[in-house]
């Protein structure tokens, strides 16, 4: 692989992707002179490219999915994703309430929860409206291309432990978070007048032990953008349940019907024959790919690592196939082993897959398909009873062979 090619944009093997970002997640069947030239890299990391803005207020940026280059998103490339003007918190003025259908309410500070048992996974968070930008007709809201997940090593606090001490009263059902985050939504479904964001869970599933109030990411206090000093973090649902700025625990004997889990980040179940509307949860399996990416120029009758992410909920990937006709046939990419002591279920797979790409120039269309071992795969075509979330179709990928 020669510098002229890279410079004009066309990965022509092995090497070119992985060159980039800090942390570097080799395949395991690397010839050995592209493992020196990873090495070398490796000694003077070339600085994260970055993040691409969406929007300035309130700050929304998503990540360059196309500079994927390792299992874990670096902190400063995790994307992010605010409803309201980013709060910023003191960790020694902070302090937590646990409240509402509990015997013995309680609040607590930033040092006594530190002190408390935590574990450590790594789970990956896609945003719900991610990949939006893919839906035609086109839907209102921010338009993110591939960039709105990202995988993070989080540690923190079960929120079981606080449920256990505050005692939960017989009948309730419900937990909800709530941020130090607010505003108004003045667009329709407008909000009625200054609210704070706000997501419940059920407490079925906010027993479990993967249900954590994260203070750290990535091995560091958790960064002001990502919920600093506390977040809520719900492994294996869109990030919307993830709560960032934690401040206020509720538990509910109701079913909580906050702006965020009915006109927003909610989408019709069919029941009966009856479309219901129903708050978004459980993430969806879904592939994507980083290179090639869209409109990127790849020259005929290479090898081509063609390369990505793939993930689910309450399950584990095992398949990701690629089509490169179109959604005909269908190839089996390798999935990547995690780093080992790495992850928890819910973190994502990385995947490559070696393409030969087509003998002539002229546009190509390519596909990354995800299944679970649950058995769900992704769809061909969109849901629209989806409204603009949970975007897990098949997304074509448009690539120029030049
Ligand atoms: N307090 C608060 N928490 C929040 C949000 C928010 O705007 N305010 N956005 C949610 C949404 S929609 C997503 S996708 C995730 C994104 O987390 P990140 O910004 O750390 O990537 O945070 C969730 N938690
Ligand atoms: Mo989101």
């Amino acid at each position: 692989m020669s510098t002229k090619k890279d410079e004009d944009g066309v990965n022509t093997g092995r090497g070119g992707s992985l060159r980039r970002g800090a942390l570097v997640a080799l395949p395991p069947a690397l010839p050995p002179a592209a493992q020196a030239e990873a090495d070398t890299s490796a000694v003077t990391p070339p600085p994260p490219p970055g993040l691409i803005l969406r929007e300035k207020e309130p700050e929304n940026l998503e990540f360059p999915f196309s500079t994927l280059s390792s299992f874990v998103t670096p902190s400063e490339q995790f994307y992010i994703r605010n409803h309201f003007a980013m709060p910023r918190l003191d960790a020694s003025a902070w302090r937590l309430s646990v409240e509402g259908a509990v015997e013995r309410p309680f609040t607590l500070g930033y040092d006594e929860l530190l002190r408390m048992p935590a574990r450590t996974a790594t789970a990956t968070l896609e945003c719900a409206g991610n990949s939006r930008v893919f839906l035609v007709p086109k839907a209102s809201g921010t338009q993110r291309e591939l960039g709105g997940a990202g995988n993070a090593e989080w540690t923190g606090v079960p929120l079981a432990a606080l449920l256990d001490r505050a005692g939960v009263r017989a009948g309730a059902v419900e937990v909800i978070f709530e941020g130090a985050d607010s505003g108004e939504i003045s667009e329709e479904p407008k909000s009625p007048g200054v609210i704070h964001f706000a997501r419940s869970l059920p407490l079925a599933k906010a027993w479990g032990p993967q249900v954590l109030l994260a203070h750290r990411m990535n091995g560091a206090a958790l960064p002001p953008a990502h919920g600093f000093p506390v977040r809520a973090l719900v492994p294996g649902w869109y990030g919307m349940a993830s709560v960032k700025w934690l401040t206020r625990i509720v538990v509910t004997d109701r079913p909580f019907q906050g702006f965020f889990q009915t006109l927003q980040y909610s989408y019709f179940q069919q029941r009966d024959g009856l479309p219901t509307l129903a708050p978004i949860t459980e993430a969806q399996v879904k592939a994507e790919i980083a290179r090639p990416a869209m409109h990127e120029a790849v020259r005929a009758n290479t090898a081509y690592r063609m390369h990505g992410a793939a993930w689910t909920s309450d399950s584990a990937v095992t398949r990701v196939e690629i089509s490169v006709d179109g959604g005909r046939a269908w190839a089996a990419a390798r999935l990547l082993d995690a780093p080992p002591a790495a992850p928890g279920p819910d973190a994502w797979r990385l995947w490559e897959y070696d393409w030969r790409t087509p003998p002539r120039p002229g546009p190509c269309t390519v596909m990354a398909r995800a299944t679970d071992a649950r058995g769900r795969t992704q769809p061909m075509e969109r849901d629209p009873d989806r409204l603009s979330y949970m975007i897990s179709h098949v997304l074509p990928i448009e690539v120029e062979v030049i």
